[in-house]
């Protein structure tokens, strides 16, 4: 039986990379941190069936004593602070848990499972301020936000391991994924959660930031199948994952809110603009300033045919089906949080 290590196991992706490792025989182990209740987060179903460790990516003892306990084949370092937003409040915390994190990760490795094969969850938030369009393996990087700096850091270290102690070490460039067990700061979940609690009248509106901004948003259920394959190849390489098709924030709370029932008409433009339901006349989405970022990426849309021809990797949700998915979900626990209010 083989024996993988998963860090941030309680995350979005965690918890479909470990459905995904117990279906294939694997004995799952994950990091989790101490909190002051217990939270098993989105891997509450499968608890059983899971081994957690105690340890915390800034703390490179509780990392070795994790990788001695479980003696992994495999590791997945899915573990980050991963709101961009955030990462300006607290830029030192992003940086010591996605870059420092990453070597401290590593040395672990180094040290307790030299053997082991290692993933690294590199993100196309490094493109940043795109250097060409569509964005490949190939392409310069300029991040800009503090988490695309810190992500940056631990896409090299990973590199670097690889080529300095031949270690099998790869880094997955990501495009943005969501499901519905993406956190529900992400403008995805933001949109798609609030559309439907709007239609059940538990809040009024969904007021967003920048609706320009144009993303490569993929199933994060397809994606995780990726991460299992590029530990899988004759040699550690990096490879793009994405979906090659871009769409703006705009369009998505456009699809989520006809998902949803609801038609959004746009009235103004630029940061006073607002959404109003075609149906009812009522505003549904307002522009709020204080959402934008200090420095925003505008365009992201990735290439991912070296996934393709080299994994054999394929994207299998399509975008509408995806929302649709969300929604559905999200529609359900706004039916519980009504019900739970007696109303
Ligand atoms: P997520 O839902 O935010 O999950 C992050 C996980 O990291 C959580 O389990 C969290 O644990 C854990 N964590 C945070 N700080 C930690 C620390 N100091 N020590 C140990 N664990 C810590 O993120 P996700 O969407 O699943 O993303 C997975 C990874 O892919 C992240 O590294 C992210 O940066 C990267 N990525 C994501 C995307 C995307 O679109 N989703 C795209 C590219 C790359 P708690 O439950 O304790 O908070
Ligand atoms: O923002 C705009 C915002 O926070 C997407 C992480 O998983 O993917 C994710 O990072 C866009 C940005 O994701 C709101 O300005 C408008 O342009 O959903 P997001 P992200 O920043 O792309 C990458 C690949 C990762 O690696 C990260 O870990 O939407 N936007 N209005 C808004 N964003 C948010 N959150 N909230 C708004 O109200």
């Amino acid at each position: 039986m083989k024996r993988a290590l998963i860090t941030g196991i309680t995350g979005q992706d965690g918890s479909y990379l470990a459905e995904l490792l117990l279906e294939e025989g694997y004995e799952v182990y994950g990091i989790w941190r101490r909190k002051s209740v217990i939270d098993y987060g989105n891997v509450d179903h499968i608890k059983e069936r899971l081994t957690f460790i105690y340890a915390d990516m800034t703390d490179v003892v509780s990392l070795i004593a994790a990788v001695k306990a479980s003696r992994p084949d495999e590791v997945y370092n899915l573990a980050a602070q991963s709101f961009v937003a955030t990462s300006w409040e607290q830029p030192i915390t992003t940086a010591d848990i996605d870059a420092l994190g990453v070597t401290n990760l590593l040395e672990a490795i180094r040290i307790a499972a030299p053997e082991a094969r290692f993933y690294q969850a590199s993100t196309s938030e490094m493109f940043g301020l795109v250097r060409e369009t569509p964005q490949t393996e190939g392409t310069p990087f300029y991040p800009r936000s503090p988490y695309g700096v810190a992500k940056l850091y631990g896409h090299w270290i990973t590199k670097n391991y690889r080529e300095s102690y031949g270690m099998y070490a790869c880094s997955g460039i990501l495009f943005n994924h969501e499901s519905e067990r993406r956190g529900k700061e992400f403008v995805t979940r933001k949109i798609t959660s609030g559309a439907a609690r709007v239609k059940a009248g538990l809040q009024e509106r969904v007021e967003l930031g920048n609706l320009e901004a144009k993303r490569d948003w993929g199933y994060a259920r397809d994606y995780v199948k990726a991460m299992r394959l590029m530990l899988r190849q004759e040699k550690a390489d990096d490879y793009v994952i994405a979906t090659g098709e871009t769409r703006s924030v705009r369009e998505f709370a456009e699809t989520a809110f006809k998902c949803a029932g609801m038609e959004i008409e746009w009235r103004g433009s630029g940061i006073n603009e607002t959404g109003v339901d075609a149906e009812t006349g009522e505003t549904r989405v307002r522009v709020n300033p204080a959402l934008f970022r200090p420095a925003e990426v505008d365009l992201l849309l990735g290439n991912p045919a070296k996934a393709e021809s080299k994994l054999g990797w394929m994207r299998e949700t399509p975008f509408e089906e995806m929302v649709r998915r969300m929604v559905a979900n999200d529609e359900e626990l706004a039916r519980r949080e009504l019900a739970a209010k007696g109303r």
